[in-house]
């Protein structure tokens, strides 16, 4: 093999290993809350046919506020309910619902409609 053959070879060799990282490997959209001069982790969550972003990630022992903005009229998602945490809200199409509570303890916390049918999840570290 000449140089240029064995560049091309590592260079697909090098870019395969991006792809397998890229898709299986790669932390999926997490969404870190922003936290305010007040010390309050907030993010913002989009209703539409799921949960955007649906892996949201805080930290255990400061108030979390999360903005829930409903943007479509099916009845599957007019409430959310977060069951381990006992915490749930109705929401009202095109208005912002706040749920307001301090997760205490770090763990995995899934959040979903009613029916289960769209899921998010709550990291807290
Ligand atoms: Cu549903």
């Amino acid at each position: 093999m000449n140089t240029i053959q064995i560049a091309v070879t590592i260079g697909g060799l090098v870019l395969s290993l991006f792809i397998v990282w890229f898709f299986w490997l790669a932390p999926k959209g997490q969404t870190r809350a922003s936290t305010d001069h007040g010390g309050i982790q907030e993010v913002a969550i989009t209703v539409k046919g799921g949960y955007t972003p649906d892996i949201i990630v805080v930290k255990a022992g400061y108030p979390l506020r999360m903005r829930f903005t409903r943007q479509e009229s099916s009845t599957c998602s007019e409430m959310v309910l977060f069951p381990e945490l006992n915490q749930s809200a109705k929401l009202p199409e095109g208005q912002e619902v706040s749920i307001e509570f301090t997760p205490e303890k770090p763990g995995e916390y899934g959040f979903q409609c009613q029916m289960g049918m769209l899921r998010g999840k709550l990291i807290v570290e």
